[in-house]
């Protein structure tokens, strides 16, 4: 009897105790798609810790001024090094309030070491760099003065593709490449599209156009949060004009294929005030989702950083 009644409540304590660990496990695979899916530089204001030579010890990276330009430093293993020296000119990026530079993490070689992607300005113009580290040393195995950079099958079972392409000269400038043994493959004769970019180019040319339009195009999902859109009505386009600067894109969902159906991006614009001065432009940041919807690939969410 006594058995019984212990089997009974050990029962009973499953049954409320396992509802309570599946909600757990459900919050906390929420909350990892979550932080998987911010596309956010890293915060070089912050003083953060990366592992960027794979020996588990962290590194750090640091945004400088340095000769009238911005470098970035890196001290690693006891050593520090500016990553200005392992390019041609020594320049990296010129200073500019409005077009800072921005440094994005992401293993495109997949042999755990991040590669470090750095987008930024030159002389008021857009510039990339890829720095990978290998066989002890950090090297720049990519640059371009394209304005949109992006990896596809970044985190699928595919190896991933970087892409980059100018906003103004459109899809017949488009590169590709991967990092395979740390060695660069030009695969830019393979790919003669890119998901979204058709869409998102609208996009910029919507908030480039010195005028508020009536009727917006048809790009974007009809799903989209109806808070949204009126982001794009309240740019106050008779005080201040907006110029394309650069933007970031990954994919981050994928069919049976592993073909993306989901993309991210964060577009970056200089906003200056008409009639101001050259002092009165700041940099504003445009956050795009982009979802396949009847073999397009749409906006499904728009959020403005600024
Ligand atoms: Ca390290
Ligand atoms: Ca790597």
């Amino acid at each position: 009897m006594k058995v019984l009644i212990i089997k009974r409540k050990l029962i009973k304590t499953i049954l409320i105790i396992m509802p309570i660990l599946i909600l757990i496990v459900i919050g906390l695979s929420i909350n990892r798609n979550k932080s998987y899916q911010t596309i956010s530089p890293i915060n070089l204001s912050k003083n953060i810790q990366f592992d960027l030579t794979g020996d588990g010890q962290n590194d750090s990276i640091e945004l400088v001024k340095r000769y009238n330009a911005f470098d970035l430093n890196i001290t690693y293993h006891n050593n520090s090094i500016y990553l200005s020296n392992k390019i041609k000119d020594n320049i990296l990026f010129t200073l500019n309030d409005h077009w800072p530079p921005k440094i994005y993490l992401n293993d495109i070689s997949r042999d755990i070491t991040p590669e470090i992607i750095v987008q930024g300005s030159k002389n008021n113009s857009s510039m990339c760099y890829v720095f990978n580290w290998h066989e002890g040393e950090f090297f720049n195995v990519y640059s371009s003065d394209k304005n949109i950079f992006g990896i596809l099958d970044s985190k699928n079972t595919k190896t991933p593709q970087c892409y980059s392409v100018s906003s103004s000269k459109g899809i017949s400038s488009l590169n590709s490449f991967m990092l395979i043994n740390n060695k660069l493959l030009d695969t830019t004769k393979e790919n003669f599209d890119l998901p979204s970019l058709g869409n998102v180019t609208a996009f910029i040319n919507l908030v480039e156009t010195p005028y508020e339009l009536k009727d917006l195009p048809d790009i974007f999902c009809t799903s989209i949060n109806s808070t949204e859109l009126p982001i794009l009505w309240n740019l106050n386009k008779e005080i201040y004009s907006y110029s394309f600067q650069d933007a970031f894109f990954y994919d981050y969902e994928w069919d049976s294929s592993a073909d993306p159906t989901s993309l991210k991006w964060r577009l970056t614009f200089e906003k200056s005030k008409l009639n101001g001065d050259e002092n009165d432009k700041e940099e504003i940041i445009f956050y795009l989702d982009c979802k396949l919807e009847n073999s397009l690939y749409k906006i499904s969410s728009l959020q403005k950083l600024k």
